[in-house]
C-alpha cells in the first residue's frame, strides 16, 4: 500500500463503470452513444491505476425498436441502472455511471439510496448548467432529462419517483446544485419552495469554485450516511468542452472543476460518481472525452 494511502487512512477505490445508453430523455438522442465511444476507445482504462483495475460492466440499453412510451423506456432503464448501482455498492465497489442523457440519474441515485438503512439519508451534489427539476406541469419541452432531480426529490411521474421504493430518495436539505445558469421559472419555484441550495454561476464567479465547492460538500455530507456527485458535462464551458448534449455559454473550466474535486479523492463519504450528457457527435478531437477522464482521475485511482 502506498505512503499516500496510508497517510490518508483511506482505501483505494475499486471502480465499476456502468454505461447507460439512454437518449430517450432528451430531444437529441446523441448522448446515448457516449458510453460506447468511451469504452471502445479505452478512455477510462487507467482510472484505478496503480491500485486496482477499472472494470466496465455491460452497457445498459433499451431493447431495440421499442415503441414504448418514453417514460416507460426511461423507467425500465432507470430500474436496471438502480439494480446495478446497488449491486456494485453491496460488493464495496465504487460505481462510476456514464450516461447517456441525465434521466439515468433517477436510476443511479435510487439505487444508491436503496442500500442505505431506512433512517439513513443520501447526500447529492448536482453539478449542472440547468436545474433538471421540472415536472410535466412546468416543462415546456416535456423532455425527461430536465426532470431527474425533481423525481429524486419525490416530484414527478410515479413510474420514475417510485423506483426502489415509494419514498423520496433525496431530502431537499441534503442536495445542492452547482453551476446553474439556464432554467425556467417553474422548476426554480419548486426548488425554492423546497429550500434546495443553488450555487449559480454569479456566486461562483464572486467567491471562487473552490470555496463554493467546499461549502456544498459540507452541506451534502452533514447528517447523511453516503454521498454522491451527479455531473452533467454541460456545467462546463462549451468553448472548452463542445461534446455535450445542451451547451450553455459561461460555464466552469475543466481545470478548476478537477481541482475542486481533488479533495474528495479517497474520501469514504463519496460512494458513487455519475457523469452524463457526453455527446460524441458534438465533440471535437475527443477533447470532452478527455475531460471525463481527467475529472474522474481527480477522485479515482
Ligand atoms: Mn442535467
Amino acid at each position: 500500500m502506498s505512503v499516500q494511502i496510508k497517510r490518508a487512512g483511506m482505501r483505494p477505490r475499486h471502480t465499476e463503470v456502468i454505461g447507460v445508453a439512454c437518449g430517450q430523455g432528451a430531444t437529441d438522442p446523441g448522448c446515448q452513444d457516449g458510453p460506447e465511444v468511451l469504452r471502445t476507445l479505452g478512455f477510462l482504462r487507467d482510472l484505478d491505476e496503480p491500485h486496482g483495475t477499472c472494470v466496465w460492466r455491460d452497457i445498459v440499453r433499451v431493447a431495440a425498436q421499442s415503441n414504448e412510451d418514453p417514460i416507460q423506456q426511461v423507467g425500465s432503464i432507470a430500474q436496471a441502472v438502480a439494480d446495478r448501482v446497488a449491486s456494485s455498492l453491496l460488493r464495496a465497489r465504487f460505481p462510476l455511471v456514464i450516461g447517456g442523457d441525465h434521466s439515468c440519474a433517477v436510476g443511479t441515485w435510487s439505487g444508491a439510496h436503496s442500500v442505505l438503512d431506512p433512517r439513513e439519508r443520501l447526500g447529492l451534489l448536482w453539478i449542472d448548467a440547468h436545474m433538471d427539476s421540472h415536472t410535466f406541469g412546468t416543462s415546456p419541452s416535456r423532455a425527461l432529462h430536465g426532470m431527474p432531480l425533481a423525481c429524486l426529490l419525490g416530484h414527478g411521474d410515479p413510474r420514475l419517483t417510485r423506483i426502489g421504493g415509494p419514498e423520496p430518495k433525496l431530502l431537499p436539505a441534503n442536495a445542492c446544485l452547482i453551476g446553474v445558469r439556464s432554467f425556467e421559472w417553474g422548476e426554480a419555484a419548486l426548488l425554492k419552495n423546497l429550500g434546495v441550495r443553488i450555487y449559480f454561476m454569479d456566486e461562483i464567479h464572486r467567491r471562487g469554485l473552490a470555496a463554493v465547492f467546499a461549502e456544498a460538500w459540507e452541506l451534502v455530507t452533514r447528517e447523511t450516511a453516503a454521498c454522491g456527485i451527479s455531473l452533467d458535462l454541460d456545467a462546463l464551458d462549451p468553448e472548452e468542452e463542445p461534446g455535450v448534449g445542451s451547451p450553455v455559454a459561461g460555464g466552469l473550466r475543466r481545470d478548476e472543476l478537477a481541482a475542486a474535486l481533488r479533495p474528495l479523492h479517497g474520501d469514504p463519504r463519496l460512494r458513487a460518481l455519475e457523469i452524463v450528457e457526453y455527446n460524441p457527435y458534438a465533440d471535437r478531437d475527443f477533447v470532452t472525452a478527455r475531460a471525463i477522464h481527467d475529472l474522474c482521475r481527480s477522485v479515482i485511482g
